[in-house]
């Protein structure tokens, strides 16, 4: 097998044969595939395999891979140079856009990462209020800043590692850590560190410990604790942004975020994060304030112009949400058939069109319920779907991405793959 063979060498010069960890397969007991190729809701390994795919690259292929509209965006960019390390006309369009889509946001500033957006968000937080301490919630996943490698999710969890090693003890101690969907929890580590905290951070929806939708009234209470205590609100809007809704979660959910950080979708497929906020924080940033951030491909023209043709796509196209809600939808009524069907405890839970199964009877709205997933149950029926030419998150502690691409014949046989997978279990 060729990704067998390119993994082989991989390992010998890459820590774990990859570039991110959750890559690696590790937690699903495989070899990695490696990716020649995609296009529409499609990928082909290096053995000329091909999968419906349901990564979506984490997130940002929300339109399918290859897209016609902005693989010509982005041709065009190229022709005209790659970097200028100046300012440029799509930064100014893409800040004007996301700040005409989202709401409460009057300023944006463009990174590389979803890991930077969140890392300068805090830092502006923490600037802005004079208070050292934050609030975060266990099996959130906000990328790998130190502050911010406590209790984390995603790949963090999976690989054992949910607090970091070489994270010194003296910048986590100002990490405070709350319970997903425990109102009671913020309270508490409010109430504790009077004046002392700068923000809330929150994955609306949790999607880095399998997708937990927020509980009715957990996200409106989070704003009415920060605004109790003076803490500000900052929605992690990496995967949510763009994706529940156009205005993402704070649209979707009706709840205002004081800042909210974007990746993924916004870069079209190219590496590309933001921060965003009232003008009165952002104004606070360098160069106009005493916050400092900087990065040499910040707004980088050529991912500039896959982002824009993105969310101008999805702008004049908002039936997209819609679609793929239902394409999400029909996956986990299926997926409850088929576990109801073959007698296999899995719970569903779906949120727009992001979706996780996890191996428990009883449903899962926590932290705590989602890590009482069966995981080795998740690394079987990966492998069964993998087989069946259906390629999923390997890890449970992700989500399920749907795309404006995947016909309803690929969710039959998605769903037929599911059944037989489940049978298998
Ligand atoms: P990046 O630095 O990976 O662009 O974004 C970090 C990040 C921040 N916030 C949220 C809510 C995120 O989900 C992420 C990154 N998501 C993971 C998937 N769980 C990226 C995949 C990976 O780590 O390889």
């Amino acid at each position: 097998m060729q990704s067998q063979e390119l993994y082989n060498r991989a390992v010998k010069v890459m820590p774990g044969g990859v570039n991110s960890p959750v890559r690696a397969y590790l937690s699903v007991h495989m070899c990695p595939r490696f990716i020649t190729r995609a296009d529409g809701p499609y990928i082909w390994d290096e053995d000329g395999k091909r999968y419906i795919d349901y990564v979506c690259s984490w997130g940002p292929m929300i339109l399918g891979h290859n897209h016609p509209v902005i693989r010509e965006t982005v041709e065009q960019a190229v022709k005209d140079g790659l970097s200028f390390g100046a300012p440029t006309r799509r930064e100014v369009e893409m800040a004007e856009l996301m700040t005409e889509i989202v709401p409460n946001i009057e300023m944006v500033r463009m990174v590389n990462s979803g890991t930077e957006a969140v890392m300068s968000a805090i830092r502006l937080a923490r600037g802005a209020t004079g208070r050292d301490k934050i609030i975060k919630f266990a099996g959130c996943y906000h990328g790998h800043s130190d502050c911010l490698l406590v209790n984390a999710g995603s790949s963090a969890l999976a690989g054992g590692h949910p607090s970091s090693a070489g994270v010194p003890v003296d910048i986590v101690k100002h990490t405070l850590t709350a319970q997903y969907n425990d109102l009671a929890s913020v309270e508490t580590l409010l109430r504790a560190n009077p004046g002392q905290v700068a923000c809330v951070i929150v994955e609306p929806v949790a999607a880095n410990m399998g997708v937990v939708g927020p509980a009715p009234g957990f996200l409106e209470g989070l704003r009415r604790l920060c605004d109790e205590s003076g803490a500000l609100l900052i929605f992690d809007e990496v995967i949510t942004g763009f994706r529940l809704a156009l205005g993402g979660a704070q649209s979707y959910y009706g709840v205002r975020a004081d800042l909210v950080t974007f990746g993924k979708i916004i870069g079209g497929g190219m590496p590309v994060g933001a921060y965003a906020g009232s003008r009165k924080l952002m104004e606070q940033v360098a160069p106009c304030g005493p916050v400092y951030q900087a990065g040499t491909l910040s707004g980088n023209p050529v991912a500039m112009a896959a982002g824009l043709a993105q969310l101008r796509y999805l702008q004049a196209h908002p039936e997209v949400y819609d679609a793929i809600e239902k394409s999400a939808s029909f996956l986990a009524q299926r997926m409850k058939a088929s576990a109801q069907k073959h007698d296999v405890d899995v719970s569903v839970n779906q949120v727009g069109s992001v979706l996780s199964p996890f191996f428990v009877p009883n449903g899962v709205d926590s932290y705590k319920t989602a890590t009482g997933s069966d995981l080795q149950k998740y690394a079987r029926y990966f492998a069964g779907m993998l087989d069946r030419g259906v390629a999923l998150a390997p890890a449970q502690f992700e989500a399920m991405f749907v795309s404006a691409a995947h016909t309803q014949a690929d969710l039959e046989a998605t769903a037929q793959a599911v059944d037989d997978s489940f049978a298998d279990l």
